[in-house]
Parts: structure tokens; C-alpha cells; sequence
């Protein structure tokens, strides 16, 4: 009886011990921009593959918001440049899965969303961006 008693109490701590590594990992995620009950719907959502942006071209209403999703197996992220090169708005890097919510408080104009990841917008990570 001791014996299974032991067993079972060893057991029990490996368990608990893969629990705790695990619940490490989610707490890092905890900080992404993900809680945002009270904005508005997102009017369009562009999707990150590798290596491309889907939609290619994207048109929007001054103050509208994007919802930005990682649809890929690399890590991405969407950045707005103006024609001078200039960036704008930008996330954060997402993980395969991840999105997030871009607002678009710009003039209207012309700009350019891409990924910041080294190489990946020449591999076709590059789209146009509308704000009417
Ligand atoms: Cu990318």
C-alpha cells in the first residue's frame, strides 16, 4: 500500500512540474495587445503568408482599424510606410497564429504595408494601403 502511495505522490509532482513550464511560456503571450473589447470591428483584415500579404491591396477609411493575421509558419509583422519612407504605424512581431488589431488614424493617402523581417518584404511580403 506505501508503495503505490509513494508512486502516486511521484506522480503527482512530475505533473505539477509540467504544468509550471508549460504556464511559463503562456505568461510571455500575456502581454500581446490582444484585449481590446471596446474598438470598433476591424474593416478589413490582411493576412501574413510566407511570403506574401493577402489582400495585396488593401483600402480603408480614415480611422478604420486592420486586423493583422500571422496565417504563415515564420514569425511577420505589418508595417505602414508613407511614400517618403517614412514609418508610421507598425506591430509587433507575430508568431505562426497570432494577430492583432492595426488602427489607422492617417490622412488619406497612399502607403505601403510590408513586413519588417529581414528579406521578407523583397520575397513578397509588399502591398498597397488606401486611406480614403
Ligand atoms: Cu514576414
Amino acid at each position: 500500500m506505501t508503495r503505490i502511495g509513494i508512486a502516486g505522490l511521484l506522480a503527482a509532482i512530475a505533473l505539477a512540474a509540467c504544468g509550471g513550464s508549460g504556464n511559463s511560456q503562456a505568461g510571455s503571450t500575456s502581454s500581446a495587445p490582444s484585449i481590446s473589447p471596446s474598438g470598433p470591428p476591424a474593416a478589413a483584415t490582411v493576412r501574413l503568408a510566407d511570403f506574401s500579404l493577402d489582400p495585396m491591396s488593401v483600402s480603408v477609411k480614415q480611422g478604420d482599424s486592420i486586423l493583422v493575421v500571422n496565417a504563415g509558419k515564420s514569425p511577420h509583422n505589418l508595417w505602414l510606410r508613407d511614400a517618403s519612407g517614412h514609418v508610421l504605424v507598425k506591430t509587433p512581431n507575430l508568431k505562426p497564429g497570432d494577430q492583432t488589431t492595426l488602427k489607422l488614424d492617417l490622412p488619406p493617402g497612399s502607403y505601403v504595408d510590408y513586413c519588417q523581417e529581414p528579406g521578407h518584404e523583397s520575397l513578397g511580403m509588399k502591398g498597397a494601403l488606401t486611406v480614403r
